[in-house]
């Protein structure tokens, strides 16, 4: 009878460790394997991966001095072509210090906030359709003398909460409405809020094998868990053709080269060999200018360099009892199977990236996350309930960096506490075990993804 019972309590231990999959390797403490940075300073992450070359590093410079400038009113010797119509001057001016922006209290101030707009289409799959007179993003600034597309107001609806052991929380929920347009609202415009996202280790992340994001995917959820990861398929007007999405928070971008140009095209009114006309095109805003691409080809590339090969920091509390409890809890919960830990990187172009251990804790999936974080907007494959699970890779120091724990797809979440109380659909389950655990275990949860 004794052996019987020690023999179950064995299989469920075994059963366990099999289901969780924890590794406890120690490259773990480096998580861009030879790409890491390894001090910790609130310059953290403007750093170059540490194994580029001279050449690269120069490259990396370049690239650098590209994502702090402020675009102006052309024409201009250096850095014209801003809007007419924008939602920022610089990528940094979103991208501070390349972490993520600060939650806008109010509208007069989005930061790095910004609204996709599309209507709806037969088939979503083929990507958002623009809205007439507004296109595909709403541009709350215009250089002088021309008008923004409009102004936005914001507004919170608070709710209390309280966890099982009797402590109470609260979550806010902003609101947010389109105050004035220069283009008539139509009743069936979709709006999708989205804050700019820390931009380290995404080199790594592009060179994640696409076989290992999709041989995550669980579309029918077949094994019964509740989690049904799927991937986004986008167009990608670089190479013409539709790819696996892996970057922006619903995975609608499939490269850092489409993202950076989208982002000057859209975000600053920058134009290029990817996007060579105006965003403002066919709107009162055009300038008509016979002036594009504003921006030659190779300092897009540069631009896009730098952001293949920003380090990722290496991890804090790396020994610490706390932590390493907190991350048992991590796996037990099943916060990992959408928060994937480990990879190994394919051979890519870059060497620096190819071929690496590293831990970013994504699955790059899209997750329904519930009613109360959709923002009711298909994106490609991705409907209006889902999001990509993002990298929790030096999320750690997001307060260090930005001075702020602004988290999730509008910086909604005021701590990483938050952040996962706000969690529910696909991942409903793991949020309910959260609320039931001790404050000593919420406490270490939160150690260990404050570690990363
Ligand atoms: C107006 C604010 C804003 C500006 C300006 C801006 N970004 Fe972003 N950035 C964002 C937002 C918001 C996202 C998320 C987009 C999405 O979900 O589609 C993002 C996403 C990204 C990503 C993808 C990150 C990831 O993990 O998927 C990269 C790379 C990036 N931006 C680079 C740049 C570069 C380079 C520039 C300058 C050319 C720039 N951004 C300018 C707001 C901004
Ligand atoms: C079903 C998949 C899934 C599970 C399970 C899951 N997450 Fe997430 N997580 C996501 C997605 C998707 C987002 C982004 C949601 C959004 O922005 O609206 C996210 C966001 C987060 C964020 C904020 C990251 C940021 O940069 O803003 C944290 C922190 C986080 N998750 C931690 C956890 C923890 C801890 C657990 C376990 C208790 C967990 N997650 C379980 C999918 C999941
Ligand atoms: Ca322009
Ligand atoms: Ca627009
Ligand atoms: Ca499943």
């Amino acid at each position: 009878m004794k052996k019987l019972t020690y023999l179950l309590f064995f299989c469920v231990l075994i059963a366990c460790e099999k289901e969780n999959n924890m590794n406890n390797d120690a490259t773990e403490e480096f998580p861009g394997g030879a790409t890491t940075y390894l001090n910790i300073f609130s310059g953290a992450f403007e750093q170059p991966s540490s194994n580029l070359s001279n050449a690269e590093l120069a490259q990396h410079a370049t690239g650098d001095v590209g994502f702090s400038a402020n675009f102006i009113t052309s024409p201009a010797i250096n850095n014209p072509g801003l809007g007419p119509i924008f939602n920022h001057v610089s990528c940094v001016a979103c991208h501070p210090k390349n972490g993520k922006s600060p939650q806008p209290l109010s509208g007069a101030d989005l930061k790095g906030l910004l609204f996709r707009v599309s209507i709806p289409r037969a088939d979503e799959s083929e990507g958002p359709m623009p809205v007439p007179g507004l296109g595909g993003q709403f541009q709350q600034k215009a250089i002088v003398g021309t008008q923004s597309e409009g102004q936005v107001s914001i507004t919170f609806t608070e709710t209390s909460h309280t966890f099982a052991d009797g402590t109470p929380y609260t979550l806010r929920k902003p609101n947010y409405t389109i105050t004035s347009s220069t283009a008539s609202i139509p009743a069936n415009m979709m709006i999708s809020p989205r804050i700019a996202q820390q931009v380290i280790g995404l080199g790594l992340i592009e060179a994640i094998k696409e076989q290992d994001i999709l041989s995550q995917q669980d579309i029918n959820d077949s094994n019964s868990d509740g989690i049904s990861g799927k991937a986004n398929r986008v167009f990608n007007p670089a190479t013409n053709q539709y790819e696996l999405g892996r970057f922006g928070w619903k995975a609608n971008n499939a490269s850092l080269l489409e993202q950076v140009a989208g982002a000057l095209h859209q975000d600053i009114g920058i134009t290029s060999f990817i996007f060579p006309t105006e965003a403002s095109y066919g709107q009162s805003q055009y300038d008509g200018l016979a002036d594009d691409p504003e921006l030659d080809s190779q300092a897009v590339i540069d631009l896009t360099f730098y952001t293949q090969s920003l380090a990722v920091p290496k991890r804090r509390f790396f020994n610490d009892p706390a932590a390493n409890k907190g991350k048992e809890i991590f796996f037990n919960i099943g916060c990992n199977k959408c928060h994937t830990q480990k990879y190994t990187t394919g051979t890519t172009g870059f060497g620096f990236v190819s071929n690496q251990t590293i831990y970013p804790y994504t699955d790059l999936l899209l997750h329904d996350m519930g009613n109360e974080l959709a923002d009711n907007r298909p994106d490609f494959l991705a409907n209006g309930n889902e999001w990509r699970t993002p990298p929790l890779w030096g999320i750690g120091l997001t307060e260090l960096v930005n001075g702020h724990t602004s988290f999730l797809h509008d910086g909604r979440a005021r701590s990483i506490l938050e952040a996962i109380m706000w969690h529910g659909g696909e991942a409903e389950a793991q949020k309910v075990q959260v609320s039931k655990l001790s404050k000593t275990e919420r406490e270490n949860l939160i150690k260990f993804v404050s570690s990363l």
